[in-house]
């Protein structure tokens, strides 16, 4: 095992890493911006070094910087938690030429997961189905046009280098599509510097279903079955449960198996997870590989039973797996919703500032993971996440209703926060039936907008 760890994070996730290597008696090092002097991350940990100023591209992000801290401080690992550089090829292979071993997958696996068009040509050849479209990407528009009339309208343009939600352009009729070629096209280019684009067959109301898996170093590969992240708006997720709703055993079975065989062959390490979309059919469809820990975690721990940051770290000191596929069932429920720092009232805008008053809710199946405490000051250079409140139940009806019971007793005073709207969408008929998809939130939200009331 490692015996000291540097987190290159901030936030909850920084604290639940700590978390984790304290249970594993790892020596923990935070790194910090200024603003973050006095953050939870900061004093929790062993040791603390600060990393810059305020601004994540000076600080979270400054590879350079961290590394420089992680030699310092003698750690000889790197958790790079979610978000900044979890995802970052460039500072994986930098954390290997200096000898820090970085929590996650190799710097190839994050290239090539980086790469949509990529991962789905491998995903397809490993046999994870695939929505039809095109072998990789379209050059030209007389291209997309011939794949379009093949697999029909409605389909979608997307960025070879995007993800989560980003330049992407739906197109529902012929007419349409040289138009969105060139825009999707320009967007790419301006957004990510990369104006590839690939096409595929547009999937009407479908849900975001995701696939959990551990991969260890001596090629160990299960999965922990799957999360339904269909409650999002604009691509940021606000709700997660396990198990899904719709996901029986069998599908679960089907899913998980075609998870595995797609990080088997692209020779996965770590905890990664799959992204699939659930038509209302039935049928799944690979949409991306996250090469990270996620946020929502927590519900799959919480039915599984496993701790996946400690086994992410296990596996990263090149441990072997001890948990068996045949021993992974989800036991009850789970349900996780993200409380943000935004006013939902007006359109999600980030709400920063001074938290007067606080109070977490807790009790039976109750957990909050959060950094926040009293007086503290939510700063408003970084994404909006403050707490993530997760419940577990014997089942699903009995997880809504302590959920409704942890948010009546969640005190946060001094700023607005999502949790009004958290009680406004999981008391609406369609949450409770389970009756819901990608598009649920833009349906409710005018109706929420005028029924909630975030006092401050
Ligand atoms: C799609 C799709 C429908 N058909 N691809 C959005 C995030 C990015 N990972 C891919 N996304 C989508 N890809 C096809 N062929 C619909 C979405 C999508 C979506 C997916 C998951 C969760 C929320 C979503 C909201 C809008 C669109």
């Amino acid at each position: 095992m490692f015996s000291k760890i540097l987190i290159a994070n901030r936030g909850e996730i920084a604290l639940r890493i700590i978390r984790a290597c304290k249970e594993l008696g790892v020596r923990t090092v935070a790194v910090y911006s200024t603003t973050d002097a006095t953050a939870a991350h900061t004093i929790f940990a062993d040791e603390s070094v600060c990393i810059g100023p305020p601004e994540g591209s000076k600080s979270y992000l400054n590879k350079v910087q961290i590394i420089s801290a992680a030699e310092i401080t003698g750690a000889d690992a790197i958790h790079p938690g979610y978000g900044f550089l979890a995802e970052n090829a460039e500072f994986a292979e930098m954390c290997a030429s200096c000898g820090l071993k970085f929590i996650g997958p190799s710097a190839e696996v994050i290239r090539k997961m980086g790469d949509k068009a990529e991962a789905k040509k491998t995903m397809q050849a490993a046999k994870v189905p695939v929505v039809p479209g095109s072998e990789g990407v379209v050059k030209t528009e007389e291209e997309a046009l011939e794949i379009a009339r093949q697999i029909k309208f409605p389909v979608i343009l997307k960025a070879v280098a995007g993800g989560g939600g980003k330049g992407m352009r739906i197109v529902r009729e012929e007419q349409a599509l040289a138009n969105s070629f060139m825009m999707a096209r320009a967007e790419a280019e301006a957004g990510f510097g990369n104006p590839d684009l690939y096409i595929e067959k547009y999937i009407e109301n479908p849900r975001h279903i995701e696939i959990q898996v551990l991969a260890d170093s001596q090629g160990k590969i299960i999965h922990l079955g799957e999360r339904e992240c269909s409650i999002q708006r604009r691509h940021q997720k606000l709700i997660e449960e396990a198990p899904s709703p719709v996901v029986d055993r069998k599908l679960r079975q089907k899913m998980g198996a075609a998870a595995v065989r797609g990080a088997k062959s692209v020779g996965y390490e770590s905890a990664g997870t799959i992204e699939f979309l659930l038509d209302p059919e039935g049928n799944f469809y690979f949409m991306e590989m996250n090469t990270r820990i996620q946020v929502e975690h927590p519900v799959t721990e919480m039915v599984y039973g496993v701790d996946l940051v400690k086994e992410q770290i296990r596996i990263a000191a090149g441990e072997p797996l001890r948990i068996q596929q045949k021993e992974m069932f989800p036991r009850g429920h789970s349900i996780e919703c993200r409380i943000n720092a935004e006013d939902p009232t007006n359109n999600f805008m980030p709400a920063p500032g001074e938290i007067t008053s606080i109070y977490l809710p807790g009790g039976p199946g109750v957990r909050v993971d959060t950094h926040i405490y009293n007086s503290y000051r939510v700063p408003p250079f970084y994404d909006s996440l403050i707490a993530k409140l997760i419940v577990s139940a014997r089942n699903r009806v009995d997880a809504i209703r302590r959920l409704n019971r942890a948010l009546d007793e969640f005190v946060l005073e001094g700023i607005k926060t999502t949790i009004p709207f958290h009680k406004f969408v999981i008391n609406t008929p369609e949450f409770i039936k389970g009756e819901f998809d990608t598009h649920f939130l833009e349906k409710v939200y005018d109706k929420a907008k005028n029924e909630i009331s975030v006092e401050t």
